[in-house]
């Protein structure tokens, strides 16, 4: 399913999870716009470089299975399809997606009784019709590669719900941004009620008309009783939140969804969570695996943040770009900070569709994952073009939208244009990516480089001044099991070591509030990026691809432990 927990009691919802009838354009013998034959079944969510043969497929393909109707509306919702979706019932093109990591919904008005053929073309081809998935140092895989469900709804229906905490001094209330849709060709009358876990009994917030086809959004915010229990990485208290649709007294549709009680704000240098300073400390995390591609099961998910909890981390970004929404139902639960960005890995603003493709990256981010507690920071285009006028333009563009969509979280983009960079007056966190033991130099050159970056950050000049910190990567690259006495760059030692200085240094500078390791494990990266990386990965996690520790992990563990100790977790 497509969460950690059931969306629905009264909405009847069927998973599109499992056997599909699957064939490659190569594999085809047919001419017509979609495949008379298939050649194989497929178990999704799957990517299909996970299938022999196809490890370096890069093209289309088609997914086919029969779903039945029932007269009724149905909603089709996918958590990802990598990268572009063309949907099709009985050859009738009926839904379109581009890019793999945002959530989208099919709705069918009256889908006849019977059964129906559902098609999925999925492509995961580069060139000028993709901005985002490019040839790049992450791979981009190509499947229905996250978990999608056939939900039968009455003629009016809430497609999304937007929960956010509000605190005046004590008291708690909580803003609701619900949607909701009707399907039919008539204008219909529903009543819309809110219960929240624990609380009185639920909410009439309103009877509402909603018109033939059209949608309403519906905003409002309810008081919650006094007592309720605060979010936080040591108490991740949640409450579930339902809502109701009724028509002449009867529940006729639900949405359930959680909400974290926490604020958070930044304050001078700090950010604070419920008026207590955070110090955030963890990986950036691709989905990425080798048995799984991006397509990543829960299980692994969990097995990833137990590693991370082993070694004391309390942050996680989701480089780069949104990721699966139970992964951060596991943040939600398991008391995980996250940095959440749109899709962008230094990629051009000069691209045709850069623009359209990166607003809609992150409109879809936040309005899908607004209610996610876990999400304390949103972040856009990672290493884009930050230091000139008319990468500025972009960034203001996108950091206003940010701003706009969810004026509740801070918000930042990871830089690498150092003294460059004419952007940090737009961010209200100032993160950078520094490899000042990798690319530039050696471990004596880390502390004497952060200190002369540092003092531009303090100059009025940068933007960035009396602004939070987060070194947002930082970290060295070594081949899992290659060690050598004399702890040569790629070595285990020399990730260890590099690891070691930078984490001792940067977990515990005074101006520094975020330390963020490039990267949690090895990632596979697209063909002759970087010149050839070696085994056409990044080689930069504290544990290999298979999650098997390098020898970094003990310092690395060490270092976090003394942090935790002295700043809480
Ligand atoms: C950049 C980039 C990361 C990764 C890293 C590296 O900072 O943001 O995605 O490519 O460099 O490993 O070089």
């Amino acid at each position: 399913m497509l969460r950690t927990f059931d969306e629905h009691q009264v909405r009847k919802v069927e998973s599109l999870d499992g056997w599909w009838d699957f064939i490659t354009k190569p594999e085809r013998k047919d001419r017509t716009k979609l495949p008379k034959t298939y050649a194989r079944k497929v178990y999704t969510p799957m990517a299909w470089e996970t299938l022999p043969g196809l490890e370096n497929y890069r093209g289309t393909a088609w997914f086919r299975k029969t779903i039945v109707g029932d007269g009724g509306p149905v909603r089709l919702v996918f958590g990802g399809v990598s990268h572009t979706a063309t949907v099709f019932i009985d050859k009738k093109q009926v839904g379109f997606h581009y890019d793999a990591f945002t959530p989208f919904e099919i709705i069918i008005p009256n889908l006849k009784a019977g059964e129906h053929d559902l098609v999925v073309e999925v492509d995961n081809s580069f060139g000028e019709h993709s901005a985002l998935h490019t040839e790049n140092d992450y791979y981009t895989y190509g499947g229905i590669t996250r978990p999608a469900v056939l939900e039968r709804t009455d003629d009016v229906f809430i497609s999304r719900m937007g929960l956010v905490p509000v605190r005046r001094g004590r008291e708690w209330s909580l803003r609701l941004d619900l949607r909701l849709h009707n399907a039919s060709s008539k204008k219909l009358r529903r009543d819309l009620t809110v219960e929240v876990e624990g609380m009185d009994e639920s909410v009439h917030l309103g009877t509402f008309l909603i018109n033939a086809g059209g949608e309403m959004t519906v905003s409002k915010k309810i008081a919650v009783s006094d007592g309720v229990k605060t979010w936080s990485s040591t108490d991740p208290n949640l409450y579930y939140v339902t809502a109701r649709l009724l028509d002449e007294g009867e529940v006729v549709d639900d949405l359930i969804d959680r909400v974290g009680f926490r604020t958070v704000e930044v304050k001078g240098q700090a950010v604070m969570l419920n008026d207590k300073p955070l110090r955030l400390r963890g990986y950036n995390r691709h989905e990425d695996h080798p048995h799984y591609g991006c397509a990543i099961p829960l299980e692994a998910m969990i097995n990833d943040l137990n590693i991370m909890a082993d070694l004391h981390c309390n942050f996680v970004r989701t480089c780069h770009y949104p990721n699966d929404m139970r992964f951060l139902d596991l943040c939600d639960e398991m008391g995980f900070y996250v940095w959440e960005e749109s899709h962008a890995r230094a990629v051009s603003f000069d691209q045709p569709k850069f623009l359209e493709q990166q607003e809609t990256s992150t409109r879809e981010m936040i309005d899908w994952h607004i209610s996610h507690p876990s999400i304390v920071i949103w972040g856009c285009m990672n290493e884009c073009e930050s230091a000139t006028k008319s990468g500025r333009v972009v960034y203001e563009k996108i950091l206003k939208l940010i701003k706009r969509l969810d004026p509740s979280r801070p918000m930042t983009f990871a830089s690498c244009r150092h003294k460059g960079d004419i952007c940090f007056d737009l961010v209200d966190i100032v993160s950078v990516n520094r490899y000042d033991a990798w690319y530039s130099g050696d471990l004596s050159n880390l502390k004497p480089a952060w200190e002369d970056f540092h003092k531009f950050l303090k100059s009025p000049k940068s933007g960035a001044k009396g602004k939070p910190i987060i070194m947002s990567e930082f970290g060295a690259g070594a081949i899992y099991g290659t060690r050598q006495p004399q702890r040569a760059k790629w070595t285990e030692e020399y990730q260890a070591d590099a690891l070691d200085v930078s984490l001792e240094y940067y977990l515990h500078h005074p101006d520094i509030m975020g330390a963020c390791m490039w990267q949690f494990c090895d990632v596979r990266v697209t063909k002759g990026w970087f010149n050839g990386r070696p085994r056409t990965m990044n080689n930069k996690g504290t544990v290999d691809e298979y999650r098997r520790p390098k020898l970094s992990y003990p310092t690395v563990k060490q270092r976090m432990l003394e942090a935790e100790e002295k700043y809480g977790r």
